[in-house]
């Protein structure tokens, strides 16, 4: 490395990809910055990037393969590991069966490219049905609504969000995620543009900074959106406001013969289950009918709640009769450089079930709310020993503390990672690969979600070292002990992928796609012109693309209502047809932009300060309880209790708590610097495995019952 290096390359961190500048001076990295000259980025950046020169120089990030023998850890090396990581599988799968190993593949995966385009023969190779991701505690609904929609699971419409009037958000916090199902840099500007050009208005238990920045933001009661969006489609069709536009010609059936099945959900009838009045509801619809170019957005808190799947369709319809789809600034298909579409599975459901709840698979993977009841129900098919790729379950899944007991009793367990967290603390084996400054990337995920085509590639900023490996050498290695290559052919075809690696591929899938020249070697987007382009290429604004993008045979919009409004019976069932009495509090989550979901907490310059894993309440609910800001309080559900301090303030609704998730660092055995300072504890220990969104699967992180109390007063009590 030559002294004072620029370079420039993709932050993998999130959804946003910002073009990052890093400045090196003699091997060690002096500055991160926004790359101003990305026109994707524009030049921003957020605290996290500056993280990753902490994870690349973290000297408790792992970096040697390890074995826990009678709870000690000892290293091996990478042939050691892999000798003894196939074996102890194949053992495992030859005594009990090959759906006795589980796997569980974390949100890092997806902002990996390595691990991305090369993961396919190994989970193959691994012949298991038990197979979870994160998916399920996230962006399921969104997978289900395209593929019956639009006939492919990822091809799902982003807001066009540089060229609308009128943005109604839902369940989203874009200025701290930094946008998701929606990868867009520099959100903050990009809405305030919106609102230069119309309204921003947004829909959340709490104000968030999203909401303070919006025109209007409507408090509304965790888990009601779909009785909200269910009277907004009763307006639209009783006000007459229905409008397909130029998407009539798409779509499979005439849409009008839909309002029956919407009379029962009058927003004077559903008002007072939602927190929104009726006379709101209505004014959210006929303000977004007379902007010239709206769009409807719901995003995480929408999807991960009890009713994600349908309330995530009725978003689609809503944009769907309005003719904001396929409309400009309204929600638009992408055209990425990798077309990912045409390399992927469509989708599937309910081939196979989850064997003691028996839970639909969806695209070969099972909802990870039921991994731990598969882990400790004995009988047939019991998962006996995991594979984690890249997560924290523990941490990240519903009744986390019942996973953490279940993952204890594994005979087996294999983790992937570069740190022991609080899952992988119970692993036999962990196989640590390089961190992401020392590897190449591409996004080739989050540009089929981006709000603008472009295209960025980087090499690796520092070479791997000799003694490292990359995620995607880890998994290759793994495939070939686990399944021997059985002929000359397939052995040269093994050598050809591991000499191509990610970039031979990404070269490949550059020249196949739409802007590539194919067999035209000189012509169109290739992996060369981007390796000469380090701020990226921009490939354009989302453009109409209707009836191209559809992978239905018909070239239809398939509009599905059987098998979502189907879910209409649920609805009713839990809001009208009971006499259980509302629940007094409903817990949310909540993130914040130094956090990244249940890692980066070893990096000081991002967890230092106060804690933010606190339960922030609303004033009237703190008074009724005499609980003072800062003081411990319980908060409690179904499954579990966690204490933590309250932190009070209006920007809470009346009766919603809200704990961020990802923390609860204190497990013993995570061995972070930061561990013991920066704990928190973990909101999953609240959030119920038994409470999901039926029609998917789908976790319920969202709307979660809970009790709340003073520690003080109940310690008074006892004493
Ligand atoms: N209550 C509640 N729970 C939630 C959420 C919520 O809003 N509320 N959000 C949910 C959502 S949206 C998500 S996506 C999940 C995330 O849940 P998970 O995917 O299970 O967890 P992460 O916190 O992303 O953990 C990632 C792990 O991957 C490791 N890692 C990072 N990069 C790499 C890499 O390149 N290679 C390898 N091998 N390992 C790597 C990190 O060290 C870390 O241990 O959490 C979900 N859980
Ligand atoms: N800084 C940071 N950025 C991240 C992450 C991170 O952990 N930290 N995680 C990344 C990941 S994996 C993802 S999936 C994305 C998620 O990105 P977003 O979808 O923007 O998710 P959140 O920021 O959790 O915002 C969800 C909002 O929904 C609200 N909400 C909760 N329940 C309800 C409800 O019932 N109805 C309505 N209408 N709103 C509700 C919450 O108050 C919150 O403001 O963020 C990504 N970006
Ligand atoms: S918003 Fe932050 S974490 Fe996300 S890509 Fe940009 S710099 Fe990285
Ligand atoms: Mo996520």
């Amino acid at each position: 490395m030559s002294l004072n290096t620029q370079h420039y390359r993709t932050c993998n961190l999130c959804e946003a990809m910002c073009g990052i500048q890093i400045t090196v001076e003699d091997d060690k990295i002096t500055s991160i910055k926004g790359d101003a000259e990305d026109s994707f980025s524009r030049g921003h950046i957020c605290p996290k990037a500056i993280a990753l020169k902490d994870l690349y120089e973290d000297p408790d990030r792992i970096r040697t393969p390890m074995e826990r023998v009678n709870g000690q850890w000892r290293e091996l090396t990478w042939k050691e590991a892999f000798d003894k990581v196939a074996s102890r599988i194949q053992a495992l799968q030859a005594e009990h069966g090959n759906d006795a190993l589980g796997v569980y593949l974390g949100n890092p995966n997806v902002h990996n490219t390595g691990s991305l385009l090369m993961s396919g023969g190994v989970l193959r190779a691994l012949k298991t049905k038990n197979k979870f991701s994160a998916t399920s505690v996230d962006q399921l609904p969104h997978h289900i609504v395209s593929w019956k929609l639009f006939g492919h699971q990822l091809r799902i419409p982003v807001p066009d969000i540089d060229h609308t009037d009128h943005f109604l958000m839902f369940g989203a916090n874009p200025l701290a995620s930094n946008g998701s199902i929606m990868s867009v840099a520099d959100v903050k500007q990009r809405l305030k543009d919106v609102r230069k050009r119309g309204k921003l208005v947004v829909v959340d238990p709490r104000r968030t900074a999203t909401a303070e920045q919006a025109d209007a933001h409507h408090f509304i009661r965790p888990g009601s959106d779909v009785l909200v969006l269910l009277a907004m489609l009763n307006v639209l069709f009783a006000e007459g406001l229905v409008s397909t536009g130029n998407l009539a010609k798409h779509l499979d059936f005439g849409p009008m013969s839909l309002a029956q099945k919407f009379n029962d959900f009058s927003p004077e009838r559903v008002a007072p289950l939602t927190g929104m009045s009726a006379e709101l509801i209505r004014s959210l619809v006929r303000d977004f009918c007379a902007a010239k170019a709206p769009v409807l957005y719901g995003r995480l808190g929408v999807s991960v709640q009890e009713f994600g799947t349908l309330s995530q369709y009725l978003i689609m319809l809503f944009n769907i009769l309005t003719g904001r789809l396929d409309s400009v600034g309204g929600l638009m298909f992408t055209k990425p450089a990798v077309d990912v579409l045409a390399q992927s599975g469509r989708g599937n459901m309910g081939r196979f079930h989850s064997r003691v709840r028996g839970l639909p698979e969806f695209n070969g993977e099972l909802p990870v709310a039921a991994l731990a009841e598969e882990i400790s129900t004995a009988g047939e098919g019991q998962i006996k020993g995991m594979l984690l790729m890249a997560g924290n379950p523990v941490l990240s899944t519903p009744n986390g503390e019942q996973l953490d007991r279940a993952f204890k009793d594994l005979d087996l367990l294999v983790a992937i990672d570069f740190y022991i967290n609080e899952s992988s603390r119970h692993a036999d084996f962990i196989l640590p690969p390089v961190s992401p400054l020392e590897r190449e990337h591409y996004d080739v995920i989050f540009n089929v979600l981006a709000v603008r085509n472009n295209a960025r590639y980087a090499k690796a900023l520092f070479p791997r070292k000799a003694d490292a490996r990359h995620d995607w050498e880890i998994l290759l290695s793994l495939r070939d002990r686990l399944q021997p290559a059985t002929s000359a052919k397939d052995k040269l075809g093994r050598l050809l992928l591991r000499c191509a690696g990610p970039s031979g591929l990404l070269a490949l899938l550059l020249r196949q796609g739409p802007y590539g020249g194919g067999l035209n070697l000189l012509k169109g987007l290739s992996l060369s012109k981007l390796k000469k382009s380090p701020h990226g290429i921009d490939l354009g604004a989302l453009k109409p693309a209707l009836p191209a993008a559809l992978y239905h045979k018909d070239k239809k919009i398939h509009l599905e209502s059987d098998f979502f409004l189907k879910d209409l019976a649920r609805v009713a069932a839990k809001f009208f047809n009971t006499d259980k009495a509302p629940d007094k509090f409903l817990l949310i989550g909540r993130r914040d932009v130094r956090s990244n979901n249940s890692w980066l907490h070893n990096s000081q310059r991002l967890v230092k300060g106060k804690s933010r894993c606190t339960a922030l309440i609303n004033p009237l609910d703190a008074q009724a309880l005499a609980i003072a800001e800062g003081d411990m309080v319980r908060v409690s559900s179904r499954v579990g209790s966690v204490e933590l301090a309250a932190q009070i303030s209006d920007e809470m609704m009346a009766g919603v708590i809200s704990i961020p998730h990802g923390w609860g660092h204190n497990l013993s055995g995570t061995q972070w610097q930061t561990a013991e300072a920066h704990a928190g504890v973990s909101v999953n220990a609240l959030t119920d495995e038994m409470q999901i969104d039926a029609l998917s699967g789908n976790a319920v992180l969202n709307g979660v019952p809970v009790s709340l109390e003073p520690v003080k007063a109940a310690a008074a009590i006892s004493a």
